[in-house]
């Protein structure tokens, strides 16, 4: 156990300092996901400490072009503070982050507490609103490389993230076009159905895969679907939105 904490401080100042570290898996940690998922916990347990609340759940390697982009193919989840909220229409400090990527994203907010495995009907139910969304991932280890266990214990990437305007959950988000714009120009471009078919089973995949964790989803928190469309690099003086078909396009600009 005090090994795994020793690896959460590890990330965890990786993470507070933007500060790149070699792959656990390479320099003698080989952990099972299991273990990754525990120094999940325990690194954003810290946070906790500081005094940053968990608002929620990011689902990750929900699409094709995600999985292709990091060459892995199981989906992850990683935990959410209010620390990693930024504002729509707010901005970022690139120095804060080690190699900062944005993409494309559904979020869901939750109007009850969903746990387990669920239908997708289920899930549904549960919803209070969706929003369109930017996750800002954030690898803390070198070259923005890692196998599955390495970015699992940290955090799956999870670093900020941006919520657009909430729509009523009975809004359709069975195929809307979903564009990723640097200062206008989209760069990456795909659709809400990229995400497992429908983003709603990203939803219930949180549900089941939290649960083994010992995790329920909670009402007011945020579920991030995961990525329609592979990650941009981000740079200084990127203004950057996730236009939305019907739902609307939230944006961050990029600081120095
Ligand atoms: C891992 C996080 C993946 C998503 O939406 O698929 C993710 C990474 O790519 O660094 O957030
Ligand atoms: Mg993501």
């Amino acid at each position: 156990m005090s090994n795994l904490s020793a690896i959460a401080e590890i990330l965890d100042d990786a993470a507070r300092c933007a500060n790149a570290i070699p792959q656990l898996s390479k320099t003698g940690h080989d952990l099972t996901l299991e273990e990754a998922y525990s120094v999940q916990e325990l690194s954003i347990g810290r946070r906790q400490q500081r005094g940053e609340k968990l608002i929620g759940i990011k689902m990750g390697f929900t699409s094709r072009a995600k999985m292709r982009q990091m060459g892995l193919s199981e989906m992850i989840w990683g935990r959410l503070t209010d620390a990693m909220r930024v504002a729509d229409g707010g901005e970022i400090s690139l120095a804060k982050y080690v190699h900062p990527r944005a993409e494309p994203e559904i979020a869901f907010l939750m109007k009850d507490r969903l746990a387990g495995p669920v239908t997708e009907t289920e899930a549904l139910n549960a919803v209070e609103a969706l929003a369109p969304a930017i996750e800002i991932i954030d690898s803390r280890y070198q070259n923005f490389t890692f196998n599955l266990s390495d970015v699992v214990a940290d955090n799956s990437s999870s670093s900020s993230f941006v919520v657009g305007q909430w729509h009523p959950a009975d809004t359709s988000i069975d195929n809307l076009g979903m564009a990723l714009e640097i200062n206008g120009q989209p760069v990456q471009v795909g659709s809400s159905a990229a995400i497992l078919g429908h983003p709603l089973r990203a939803l219930a995949a949180a549900s089941r895969l939290a649960a083994k964790a010992g995790l329920a989803l909670q009402p007011g928190w945020v579920i991030m679907a995961g990525g329609a469309t592979a990650a941009h690099a981000l740079g200084i003086g990127d203004s950057v939105r996730n236009s939305v078909q019907t739902l609307g396009a939230p944006g961050f600009a990029v600081a120095a």
